[in-house]
Order: structure tokens, then C-alpha cells, then sequence
């Protein structure tokens, strides 16, 4: 880190009563991080770098800052520099030290001194500055404030010098440069592209905002984006539709203004020929995953225009049903942004707006202007209706297939599959399914099973890309209800996670592009068809051993390439010479007690767990993927090949 030369001179702070007390407080923080960042993982993270950054926006919100540049520095620092008013140095009134140390030594310091007013209430958002500092193994803070230029370092949230001022300066802004602490964090390495989609998500939400990322870590390889949308919400929805089909040339935009309360509503929209429904709700700029009332006045608006045009213009007849809200949103690409100034968040991870006026709100704004919409641009709302009346065509035939499957599974008794080698123990937290690829690696996998507690389902043939089918095509498919039955949960809105028959869901396929295949197809399914088992953590991956290294009765099984040459090395000694590498190239090329030994044994084996960083980053990478545009497919491959990597686990 830079500007530290006179640290070691400076005499650390005397501390008074109220430093005292704050350093109790970030001693809290460092005891139970988990409350304040919600994980020591890599979530957690990232999670430090968001809340700096939200300090910035914050100014940019207020009207002072227009430019943030974020670094990634060799070591896994972080810098984040803004061309805003700077944190003020003068000394804080009650805590009689510098205002801009209070910031990073007070806990809950943040926003008591002036603030865009959108402040958030309770949950991990915003916990300030002073958590991050915390955390740190070091944190400097830069400020350009009134034409002079301000430098204070902290260690572990203690400040080891005085705010010095440096001299005079240009401009103004403000400079943060930390290291998150390895004796807090599990790992410290930052995620490129998660920090580039948290960031161009915030770049979005504030229109004409420009965030540069930086990847210097690598000197031979910079990596960088410049990140700046004139379009705003618009944009974003341009964005999350880019590989898809637009049935609708101009993504629809609505905008309340700003009520007396200082509450205002943006929402864009754009349908697709796709089957997936995407939204994305916002309240003061904070990601709301799990909705809350803006969706609700969403949905339910949208729901009333569709309704009330098909009847107006006599395309539901009076004996058809109204749609439902399932099928209005088929293809629907949405993003919801809500400011207000008292936002409060529910649900267990806060992430569910609760304000009930503000269903209201969007309700009445959006039901004004859609229905304008419609009435204005006929052939688009054409469009859009007849793909939703398809979509209610389709619910009821699926929900005909979905009867007759019962009745039919009924009928014969035995509702399994007749492929499924089904566990013996009847319990849902022990057992797993290994959904297999192939017969003969199937039948390798019944030999080498413990039947206990491991089922085996083989799969063979060519799977139905669900990415271009709808759920009606799900029933009856003979590749897919297979699994549906074993696994014995539903599908679509009939999924219920407590009928899961195992404790976990395990993907067994080869290491090879076939495999890769397979997995894709099967991920994609789990994902549009039973998300929260993806979200409640029960999809596994297997990773079976690349390689079988022995020498004489020595062996040992080796799942990269650097492990290969370890075990060379150690077998090596004894045995000079006669170290046998064997490259296995599938599943079927193992024995059953191999198998076991390598890929099933729960003692030895390597296994993934998938998981979904972000239901929109998820859903454009199913879609870019598995969808029908050929060209942001090759693009993405070309552009992402580590991620892809990482997201075939
Ligand atoms: F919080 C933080 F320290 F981590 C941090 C704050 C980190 C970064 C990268 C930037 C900032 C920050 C804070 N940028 N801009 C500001 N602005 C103020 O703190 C500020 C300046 C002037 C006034 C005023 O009322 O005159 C008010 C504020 C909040």
C-alpha cells in the first residue's frame, strides 16, 4: 500500500472515554463478523467492497460525485477512489476527533452527518465503513476536502497514525485502499466478475453514473470495464434481454416522479419469445431478491392491463377464464427501482421491501401507463397478449399432462421409475440420488453403491433442452419424469421441497464434452424447473478422479493435474521408474469398487455443491447457453471461459 512512509513516527491516538467505547464496538464486529457481513466467505468478501462503494454512491446520489473507479491491486487489495466532496476533516462536534475517523471508527457512524436520505433501515445494509475497517488487516483513507489533502491509516480498525494533512491539492474526492484480514476471511481472493455484476447493477440503477473496475493483480493481464448506462433502468433491461428475443421493439419505461414524500418509482419492461420470467426489484438501490410490495404492485397491475384489454377488445370471450398472473409474465424481462425515505426490509435476509404504500404506488403507475401503452402501440400489445393467452393455453394443458401423470403413476401402483435403484433408508437427510449417465456406468455405480442410503438413476439418450420447451412438455417426457417421480417433489409451481425423497441430488457424468452436456441440461432443468432445490443447496456434482496414479500395490487417484504430479513424485522413490499414470476417460473405464472408491464414498470423494450467486446472472448464462442465439453464445464462451469453467460444477 502507498503513503504509509510515516507511519512508524507517528505516535498512536491517545484514547479518550468515547474511543474507548468505539473500539469495544469494532472489537464486537471482529468477534462476530457474520452479523455484520452476513458471512467470513467470499460473499462476505465481496460484500466489504460493496459497502465502500456504496459510500460513493451515495455522493453521486446527492449530486457531488459523477466518477468511481474500483482496483483490484496484487495482493487482493482493494482500492476504491471517488470525484466526490471528500469525507469531511474537520473535528466531529460530539466525538471531538476528525469526522472522517469517526466514519471509520464509530460503529453505525454512517449517515449521521449528512447522507443522500435514502438510508437504509436494519439488516446488512449499510453497516459502514467502520465494519470494513474492521475487518482489515490495514485500511488507509485518502481524502482531497477544501483544497488540502488528507491521509490516516487504521490496522486491524485502529487508527496507527493522526489524520495528517499532506499539503494542497486539486479537486476534491476520496481515496479508500484496504486488506480484508486473513485472520477473519477464509479466502481472500476477489471474484473479477462479481464485483463486475454487482457494479454494473449499481451503474445501471444511477443513469449516467460512470464505474471503472480494475483487475491489476495480474500485471501481464489487466482486465477492465467501464461501466456508465445514459439509459438507466432502460438499459438494464436491454441488457438481461441481450440474448434473448424481443417480441417488442422499445423496452417499455415507466417513471412516477417524486412524491412529496420523496417516493419515486422507475420500472422498464420488454417481453421475449422465451417461457422465463426475469425481475429485478430494487428499493434504493439495494437488490430486494426476494421482492416485497413493489413487485406485488407489479404483478398485480400488470396482471389487471392484460385482463381488462383482452375483454375491451373481445380476445377473451365471456366464457374464457381471466389470465392469472403465471401467464402474463411469460418472457416478461422487468426491473423495478424504488426510492423512498423509511424503506424497511423483512424476510430473513432482509431482502424483501415491506413499505405497503409503495404497493400501491407502483400498482397505480404502472396499471396508468401500461394501459396507455397498449392502447397506443396496438400491434405490440397484440404481441404481448397473444403470447400470454398461449401461456394460459399451455398451463391448462400441462396441468391435463400433470393429472393424467398422477392418475397414471396411481394406477400402476409403483409411482418410481422402473430404472431407479431406490436406497433402502426411507429418510430425506441422509439419502442421495446419483443421476447417472449412461447404462454401463449406471450399472457400475448399483454394483459399487452403498444401498443404504444411495439410489442410483441412470440416464440414457439424448435429454429435452428445457430452455426452449414449456412445462407442459415437461410431463410425459421420457427423459425427465424419471427424475420428477424419483425425486418426488413436483415441478414449476407444484414444487414443494419437503417432498425432496433425498437428502442430496448428485450429478454423475464424465469429465468429458458429452458429460459437460449433460450436466448443462440437467442444471438448466433444476434451475427452471425446481430453482429452490438449487437454492436450498441439494444439487452436488461428483467430480470423479482424472487420473489413477499407481506403483506396484500403491495408488492413489489424482482430480487435477497437479495432484497427478504430486503422487508421481511420492510414489516415485520407492518405486523409481515404475510409476503407472493412467488417464481415465470416463466413468465406465472404472470398476464398481473403484467407483465407489473414487467418485461415491462420501469419505473420499470430491463433490460441488451448485450454487446460484444471482437468479439474473444465472438466468443469463442458462440462456446464453442453452437458448437459440448462436452469436452472444460464442461471444460469452470466448469472453468467459473461466467462469464457465467455474459454473459447470
Ligand atoms: F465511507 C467511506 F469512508 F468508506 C467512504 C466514503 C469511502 C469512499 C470510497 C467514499 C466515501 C465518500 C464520502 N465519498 N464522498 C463522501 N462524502 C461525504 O462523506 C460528505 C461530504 C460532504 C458532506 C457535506 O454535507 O458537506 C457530506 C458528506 C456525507
Amino acid at each position: 500500500m502507498d503513503n504509509n512512509q510515516n507511519t512508524q513516527e507517528t505516535e498512536r491516538l491517545q484514547y479518550d472515554e468515547n474511543q474507548i467505547q468505539v473500539l469495544e464496538g469494532l472489537e464486537a464486529v471482529r468477534k462476530r463478523p457474520g452479523m455484520y457481513i452476513g458471512s467470513t466467505g467470499t460473499n462476505g468478501l465481496h460484500h466489504l467492497v460493496y459497502e465502500i462503494v456504496d459510500n460513493s454512491i451515495d455522493e453521486a446520489l446527492a449530486g457531488y460525485c459523477d466518477e468511481i473507479n474500483v482496483e483490484i491491486l496484487p495482493g487482493n487489495i482493494i482500492r476504491v477512489v471517488d470525484n466526490g466532496r471528500g469525507i469531511p476533516t474537520g473535528i466531529h462536534p460530539k466525538a471531538g476527533i476528525p469526522t472522517v475517523t469517526v466514519v471509520f471508527t464509530v460503529l453505525h457512524a454512517g449517515g449521521k452527518f449528512g447522507g443522500s436520505g435514502y438510508k437504509v433501515s436494519g439488516g446488512l445494509h449499510g453497516v459502514g465503513s467502520s465494519v470494513v475497517n474492521a475487518l482489515s488487516e490495514s485500511l488507509e483513507v485518502e481524502v482531497k476536502y477544501n483544497g488540502k489533502k488528507y491521509f490516516q491509516r487504521y490496522e486491524r480498525g485502529n487508527p496507527v497514525t493522526e489524520l495528517e494533512c499532506l499539503g494542497d491539492c486539486e479537486g476534491s474526492g476520496t481515496t479508500v485502499t484496504f486488506k480484508p484480514d486473513g485472520q477473519v476471511f477464509e479466502t481472500l481472493e476477489y471474484d473479477y466478475e462479481k464485483l463486475l455484476q454487482r457494479l454494473r447493477e449499481q451503474a445501471f440503477l444511477n443513469a449516467g453514473l460512470k464505474i471503472t473496475l480494475k483487475d491489476l493483480r495480474d500485471v501481464a493481464n489487466v482486465v477492465s470495464d467501464e461501466l456508465c448506462y445514459e439509459g438507466g433502468v432502460r438499459s438494464f433491461v436491454e441488457y438481461l434481454n441481450y440474448n434473448k428475443t424481443p417480441i417488442q421493439d422499445d423496452v417499455i419505461y415507466i417513471a412516477s416522479g417524486e412524491d412529496e414524500k420523496g417516493t419515486s418509482a422507475e420500472i422498464a419492461l420488454q417481453y421475449n419469445d422465451g417461457y422465463n420470467e426475469l425481475i429485478m426489484s430494487f428499493a434504493n438501490n439495494i437488490h430486494t431478491p426476494e421482492g416485497g410490495t413493489h413487485e406485488i404492485g407489479f404483478k398485480a397491475a400488470i396482471t389487471r392491463v392484460f385482463n381488462e384489454y383482452g375483454r375491451k377488445h373481445n380476445l377473451l370471450k365471456a366464457v374464457d377464464k381471466n389470465l392469472v398472473g403465471e401467464d402474463v409474465r411469460e418472457g416478461l424481462t422487468a426491473v423495478i427501482s424504488v426510492k423512498l425515505k423509511d424503506a424497511q426490509f423483512e424476510g430473513q435476509t432482509k431482502a424483501k421491501l415491506g413499505n405497503t404504500y409503495i404497493r400501491t404506488l407502483v400498482d397505480s403507475v404502472v396499471y396508468d401507463k401500461l394501459t396507455d401503452y397498449f392502447e397506443e402501440n396496438p400491434a405490440a400489445a397484440r404481441a404481448v397478449f397473444d403470447k400470454a393467452l398461449s401461456a394460459s393455453r399451455a398451463r391448462e394443458a400441462a396441468r391435463k399432462a400433470r393429472d393424467l401423470t398422477r392418475r397414471k403413476s396411481a394406477f400402476e401402483s409403483a409411482s418410481l421409475p422402473g430404472k431407479l435403484a431406490d436406497c433402502s433408508n426411507r429418510d430425506n437427510v441422509t439419502t442421495e440420488i446419483y443421476i447417472v449417465e449412461g447404462d454401463s456406468a449406471g450399472g457400475s455405480a448399483k454394483e459399487g453403491r452403498t444401498r443404504a442410503y444411495q439410489a442410483i438413476l441412470p440416464l440414457w439418450g439424448k435429454m429435452l433442452n428445457v430452455e426452449k420447451a414449456r412445462i407442459d412438455k415437461v410431463y410425459g417426457n421420457e427423459k425427465l419424469m424419471p427424475i420428477v417421480l424419483a425425486l418426488g417433489c413436483g415441478i414449476g409451481e407444484d414444487f414443494d421441497i419437503n417432498k425432496l425423497r433425498y437428502g442430496k441430488v448428485i450429478i454423475m457424468a464424465d469429465a468429458d464434452v458429452d458429460g459437460h452436456h449433460i450436466r448443462t441440461l440437467l442444471l438448466t432443468f433444476f434451475f427452471r424447473f425446481m430453482r429452490p432445490l438449487i437454492e436450498n443447496g441439494k444439487v452436488y456434482i461428483a467430480q470423479p478422479p482424472l487420473y489413477k496414479v499407481s506403483a506396484g500395490k500403491q495408488v492413489r487417484y489424482a482430480y487435477t493435474e497437479e495432484e497427478r504430479d504430486a503422487y508421481t513424485q511420492e510414489l516415485s522413490p520407492d518405486n523409481p521408474g515404475k510409476v503407472n499414470i493412467q488417464r481415465y476417460k470416463g466413468l465406465g473405464e472404472m470398476n464398481p469398487s473403484q467407483l465407489w472408491e473414487t467418485t461415491m464414498n462420501p469419505e473420499n470423494r470430491m463433490m460441488l455443491r451448485v450454487e446460484m450467486d444471482d437468479a439474473a446472472r444465472a438466468d443469463m448464462v442458462f440462456t446464453t447457453l442453452m437458448g437459440e442465439k448462436v452469436g452472444p453464445r460464442r461471444e460469452f464462451i470466448e469472453r468467459n471461459a473461466r467462469y464457465v469453467k467455474n459454473l459447470d460444477i
